[in-house]
C-alpha cells in the first residue's frame, strides 16, 4: 500500500474505516507491461512464417472469445469443465487434507474464481485458510473477484497478482510455508512438451518443502469422444476457433476472411493430443498490415491454433519426476475422464 493511500483513509468516520479495512486485506500487484502488444506482433509474425503455420491459443480470449469459451463449457460434448467441477465439489476436503492443510491458495489463471470456492471453503472448514493469491491477466476481474471473496470469507487476505504467469511466475509471494498452488482447467494441455517442462521446473523452483501443486488435466480416452468435445454439433467450438482470426484482423490489421477457413479438430494418438486447426478452403493471400507481412495459404493448408494434450497417471508421474517433484494425490471424476493431481517435493 502506498503512503498516500494510507493518509487518505485516516479519517475517523465509519465508512472510511470500512474502506481502510478493505485496503488492508486486498493488495493487488500489476505487472502488465506495454510490451504486451509488441510481444503479440512478434509472436504472430513468427507463427505465420513457421511451417506448419501456427497462432498461439492465448489470442483466443478476447471478450467474444471468452464468452464463446463459456458456452463451450456448457456443451453436451465438452465434459472437462463439468468433470473438474465434480471433483472439486466432491473431494476438496480430501484434497486440502492431502495438501497438508495449507494456509494459502495460489491460483494461476484465477478468473472469476468460480471453481476455487470449493477449495477455499474446504480450507475454511479445515481451519487453515488465511490467504488467497489470484494470478490472472485481467486486472478488472482480479479486483472484482478479490472484493467479493473478502466479503464471502471473513478474515481472508487477498494478495493478487496481475500478470502473464508464463512470464512472471517468480513474483508469486512467499506467504510462509504451506501453500497450495493450483493450475486448473486443463490449460497445461495447451503447452508443447518443451514449454511444459520449463513451466513445471519453474513451478518446482517456487515450491518450498510443505508446498503442494494441484494440476487439472484431461485424460486420454476414445478418439471419437475427444474429437466430439472439440467439434460440437452446434458449431460453438468452430466459432471460437475462427474468432482468433477476428482478433488478428482487429489487433494487427489483418484481412483474414473467416469464411475461407474451416474448423478442424483431430486427435493425434502418437502425440496424445488434440490438434485444433483452421484449414484454408482455397489458395489465398492474407495481408497483416501492422507487422508488414504477406502470407500465402494453399488450398487445404492448415493453421494450428491450439494443441490440447491428454494425459494418463503414468505420464503425469513422468512430468513431475522431470521437474524433481512427485505425484502424491490423484483425484478423478466418477467416469475417470479428468484428473486433479497433487504434487509435492520428495521428502
Ligand atoms: C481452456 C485450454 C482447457 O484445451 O480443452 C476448448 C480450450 N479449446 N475447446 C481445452 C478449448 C477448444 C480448453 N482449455
Amino acid at each position: 500500500m502506498s503512503a498516500e493511500l494510507s493518509s487518505e483513509i485516516s479519517g475517523d468516520d465509519e465508512r472510511e474505516w470500512a474502506k481502510r479495512e478493505r485496503y488492508e486485506v486486498i493488495a493487488i500487484d500489476v505487472h502488465l507491461d506495454a510490451a504486451a502488444s509488441a510481444t503479440m506482433a512478434r509472436d504472430v509474425r513468427r507463427g505465420l512464417m513457421t511451417i506448419p503455420k501456427e497462432v498461439s491459443p492465448k489470442y483466443f480470449y478476447d471478450e467474444r472469445g471468452s464468452r464463446l469459451f463459456e458456452r463451450i463449457t456448457e456443451l453436451e460434448e465438452y465434459y472437462p469443465t463439468r468433470a473438474e467441477r465434480q471433483i472439486l465439489s466432491e473431494r476438496s476436503a480430501e484434497i486440502v487434507a492431502a495438501a497438508g492443510a495449507p494456509t494459502t491458495l495460489v491460483e494461476l489463471g484465477s478468473g472469476s474464481a468460480a471453481k476455487t470456492r470449493h477449495l477455499l471453503s474446504a480450507m475454511g472448514e479445515a481451519g487453515c485458510l488465511e490467504t488467497y493469491v489470484p494470478v490472472d491477466i485481467s486486472e478488472e476481474i482480479t479486483q472484482a473477484t478479490a472484493a467479493r471473496l473478502v466479503d464471502e470469507y471473513p478474515g481472508l487476505v487477498v494478495r493478487g497478482l496481475v500478470c502473464d504467469f508464463e512470464q512472471h511466475l517468480e513474483r508469486i509471494p512467499d506467504t510462509g510455508d504451506g501453500r497450495l498452488i493450483a493450475f486448473l482447467g486443463g490449460t497445461i494441455g495447451n503447452l508443447y512438451p518443451y514449454q511444459r517442462r520449463s513451466f513445471m521446473c519453474r513451478i518446482a523452483a517456487l515450491m518450498f518443502p510443505g508446498d503442494h501443486f494441484l494440476l487439472g488435466t484431461d485424460l486420454i480416452k476414445d478418439a471419437s469422444r475427444l474429437e466430439a468435445a472439440y467439434d460440437d454439433a452446434h458449431g460453438v467450438t468452430a466459432e471460437f476457433n475462427k474468432n482468433v482470426l477476428e482478433v488478428l484482423n482487429r489487433e494487427l490489421g489483418a484481412d483474414f476472411d473467416l469464411d475461407a477457413f474451416e474448423h478442424v479438430a483431430r486427435y493425434d494418438e502418437d502425440a496424445e493430443r488434440m490438434d485444433i486447426l483452421l484449414r484454408s478452403l482455397a489458395d489465398q493471400h492474407v495481408r497483416v498490415e501492422r507487422i508488414d507481412l504477406d502470407v500465402e495459404f494453399a488450398a487445404g493448408e492448415e493453421l494450428r491454433t491450439e494443441i490440447s494434450t491428454k494425459f494418463t497417471r503414468e505420464r503425469l508421474e513422468e512430468v513431475y519426476a522431470h521437474a524433481g517433484l512427485q505425484l502424491c494425490g490423484w483425484f478423478t471424476d466418477a467416469a475417470g475422464d479428468y484428473a486433479l493431481s497433487l504434487a509435492c517435493r520428495p521428502k
